[in-house]
């Protein structure tokens, strides 16, 4: 009887520990699916709100580079429908004849991209291609952008800004080119880039271009070195290179007078500044851009030519392509002189400068939709 008494409580307290775990097992199962939202929230993983805030970056980023792009095609739109929609009519056919490659000849020798660069274009195509490929409108297309893609990729190192503190750029070109805006559009820029950015206002010739560029600056967020109206544009340069180097700049970026009372004067006065500067900081200008105006077609050809033999030319800024069709230009530019393009204006706001890409500049200036639709 005690044994029969002893095995039933055994079997209550074997029972009642089963019936423990079953309880527990049916909360656990209870809480997996939280019932209110807050419930959900909580019990979401530590990166689950971060993807939630990075997916409208995402669409931002995409609406601005859209936004980018369509500025970009609409910038070259003006040129692209110059000689390359002229290039564009005359292979439109998929099968063309010898007559059609002959007048590709007129075509690219009076566009506005020099002679050099128009006769390398049309002996890759006519002397450089067979009998065959020539009869073939797709093939010649696909010729004349290379050749243009290889006359564009001028051989020159990337801009190493870091390796210099402050590194110097010097900016010079002929009156009303776009200097002063392009400084405007490069301050910001890398003013985004988290550079710590000094502007020099070396124009002292003009009487509102230290405000001009003054204007720039706020709009940029940098600071500016001003100096005396007619006052000595070395000493700007100097005081600001100077206050570059002891403040722990990154850049000084120093505008120039476009015109002097005579252009010896200007060249005079800008090879000055160049030994002024490197007084300031051996080395300095680290590198010379010229500004060129695209609405000025060959004769900006001629002026970095004159200028390219006494200032050490590192760079070009081709501007005003927006309001160009001649930015085929750009073309002669890098055949005739070997100076790489920098970066393009394609506007007058602070954000309408791209730096320039050989390749995709082709295929923006080559996209012709009379060929695409032919
Ligand atoms: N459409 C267009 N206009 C531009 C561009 N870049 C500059 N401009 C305009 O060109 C004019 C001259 O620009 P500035 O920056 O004053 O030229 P600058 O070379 O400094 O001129 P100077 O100081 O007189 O030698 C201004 O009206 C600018 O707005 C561009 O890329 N596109
Ligand atoms: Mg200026």
């Amino acid at each position: 009887m005690q044994t029969e008494l002893i095995e039933l409580a055994i079997a209550l307290v074997v029972l009642a520990l089963i019936m423990v775990v079953l309880r527990r097992a049916s909360l656990k199962s209870q809480r997996k699916a939280p019932a209110t939202a807050k419930e959900r929230l909580e019990e979401q993983p530590k990166e689950a709100p971060k993807a939630v805030e990075e997916a409208p970056v995402v669409v931002v980023k995409e609406q601005v580079d859209d936004e980018a792009a369509a500025a970009y095609k609409a910038g070259l739109a003006k040129t692209r429908g110059g000689f390359v929609a002229r290039m564009g009519k005359l292979f439109s056919k998929k099968k063309i004849d010898a007559a059609t490659v002959d007048e590709l000849e007129e075509v690219l020798f009076t566009a506005d991209i020099g002679p050099r660069a128009a006769d390398r274009i049309f002996q890759a195509v006519k002397s450089n291609m067979s009998k065959t490929e020539l009869e073939d409108s797709d093939k010649i297309w696909a010729q004349i952008k290379k050749t243009s893609r290889e006359i564009l990729s001028v051989d020159a190192p990337p801009v190493d800004m870091a390796s210099k503190k402050p590194f110097v750029l010097l900016v010079l070109g002929v009156n009303g080119v776009g200097k002063t805006t392009t400084i405007g559009k490069l301050a910001s820029l890398w003013k985004a880039q988290g550079k710590k950015i000094l502007l020099a206002a070396g124009d002292t010739f003009r009487a509102a271009a230290t405000e001009q560029l003054e204007e720039w600056a706020k709009r940029a967020e940098v600071d500016i070195v001003k100096g005396k109206e007619n006052g000595d544009p070395s000493s700007v340069i100097f005081d600001a290179i100077k206050k570059g180097a002891d403040e722990g700049y990154d850049l000084v970026i120093c505008d120039t007078a476009g015109r002097l009372h005579s252009n010896t004067g200007l060249m005079d006065e800008l090879k000055k500044i160049r030994r002024v500067a490197d007084k300031a900081l051996t080395g300095a200008p680290h590198e010379t851009w010229m500004v060129l105006d695209a609405t000025t077609g060959q004769n900006a050809i001629a002026q970095a030519k004159t200028f390219k033999t006494d200032m050490q030319i590192t760079g070009i800024v081709l501007t005003k392509l927006d309001g160009s069709s001649k930015g085929g230009v750009v073309l002669g530019i890098c055949d005739e002189l070997k100076v790489p393009v920098r970066y393009i204006g394609l506007g007058e706001k602070i954000g309408d400068l791209r730096p320039f890409d050989p390749a995709a500049f082709v295929e923006e200036l080559f996209e012709d939709p009379q060929r695409t639709a032919a």
